[in-house]
């Protein structure tokens, strides 16, 4: 293999297509991206009280995320200190313990050995359990709600690494009240290397238009002159990138756009329009923009979000040529009801497992990993 500062130019424009396939730089990114980086778990406002725990991977590492007795958040990898069996096997739930399928052994909400069979008659009293507790994930912090855990225990603060990206995150969650996460995700598999989603998602507008040219026809409403092409809106908006590799596209006006329907881009728009005076207050004229934007977003390695559409991804890298995409719906806590509800509707017939945009993506990603099958096509 080449070695990898020969597979990426410096400034970004040209990548080798091993990345997108090979298995040993799959196991460099589970060590060097994965078991280092800050990656998203959940939202708070899922697990609200003692015992709520939502499990997810890290990387390929399962793990529980679960409120503690002292309000605090904890992650513990989810597999057993005695033979390695999963001990949680639910999506979400609320708990005292976890006890494993396989001997029994059982296990606190702060991820103590608190069961253990016939502890006496197996272990002769010499199993110390305060050494056989759940694996703990390193740091887990939250931004304005935001989860995110790292299993470095040197990594740099949640803050520090979302850094400048923080600008612009602010002026969605810290609206009144802050934004909360419709649960539980929707979940796929998708044939393909987990950088090109994430790439797309935070990086690539270029493809709108084109891609989405029928579903964008379909939806209507203002970026309807975008499909295939036919013409760029007068806004187009900007994109840029941050430190720790965040990026970020904005398109004016647009954050209602891509709701289904005329009535739902209606009463979202109305919603926005309702808030403005609040957040020009609170942010200024100029920031109060991102507000009533759309933005496509990614935050290193794999978490991306469209906001004004509302979905809010994890793309879960499952080997280099496949990945487990979880989807859930952003909104803001002191929408009605009713608002949630299209936005969450208009979400999982958009951007969710069987939604119009995610399908045309999905193909296209799909192909281009495996194109990389081809020996002789995978040499570029
Ligand atoms: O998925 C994207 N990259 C995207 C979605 C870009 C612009 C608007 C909506
Ligand atoms: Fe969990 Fe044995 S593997 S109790
Ligand atoms: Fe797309």
């Amino acid at each position: 293999m080449r070695p990898v500062d020969e597979l990426i130019l410096e400034d970004g424009a040209y990548q080798h297509r091993t990345l997108f396939w090979d298995e040993e730089i799959y196991e460099q990114e589970l060590q060097q991206i994965f078991a280092r980086a800050w990656l998203f778990l959940t939202h708070e406002s899922l697990i609200p009280n003692p015992g709520d725990y939502n499990t997810t991977t890290m990387g390929e590492d399962n793990v529980i995320v679960i409120r503690q007795d002292d309000g605090s958040i904890g992650a513990f990898i989810n597999s057993c200190r005695h033979r390695g069996n999963t001990v949680c096997h639910a999506d979400a739930g609320n708990t005292r313990r976890f006890t494993c399928t396989y001997h029994g052994w059982s296990y606190g909400r702060n991820g103590d050995l608190v069961g253990v069979p016939y502890e006496n008659e197996a272990f002769f009293g010499k199993l110390d359990k305060s050494q056989f507790g759940l694996r703990p994930v390193a740091q887990v912090a939250s931004y304005k709600g935001l989860v995110f855990g790292t299993f470095d225990p040197d990594a740099p603060s949640l803050e520090t690494y979302l850094g400048d990206m923080r600008w612009y995150l602010d002026a969605f969650l810290d609206v009144p009240g802050g934004v909360e996460l419709i649960g539980p995700p929707m979940k796929s598999i998708l044939n393909c290397n987990w950088k090109t989603p994430a790439e797309n998602f935070g990086g690539d507008d270029y493809h709108f238009g084109w891609t989405h040219a029928a579903g964008v026809a379909v939806i209507g409403g203002p970026l309807q002159m975008l499909s295939g092409n036919a013409e760029l809106p007068p806004d187009v908006g900007f994109q840029v990138g941050s430190k720790y590799g965040h990026i970020f596209g904005f398109i004016e006006n647009g954050a209602p756009a891509l709701q289904l329907h005329e009535e739902w881009r209606a009463a979202y728009a109305a919603w926005i329009a309702q808030r403005m005076p609040i957040m020009v207050e609170k942010f200024g004229p100029t920031r109060a923009r991102f507000y009533g934007g759309h933005w496509n977003a990614s935050i290193f390695p794999n978490c991306s979000f469209l906001y004004g559409t509302n979905t809010f991804k994890v793309w879960q890298p499952r080997g280099p040529r496949a990945l487990e995409v979880y989807t859930w719906t952003l909104v803001e806590k002191e929408m009605s009801a009713e608002l949630k509800q299209i936005m969450h509707r208009s979400n999982a017939a958009t951007f969710g497992t069987a939604g119009m945009l995610e399908s045309d993506d999905g193909e296209n990603f799909e192909e281009c990993t495996r194109n990389n099958r081809g020996y002789v096509s995978r040499q570029d």
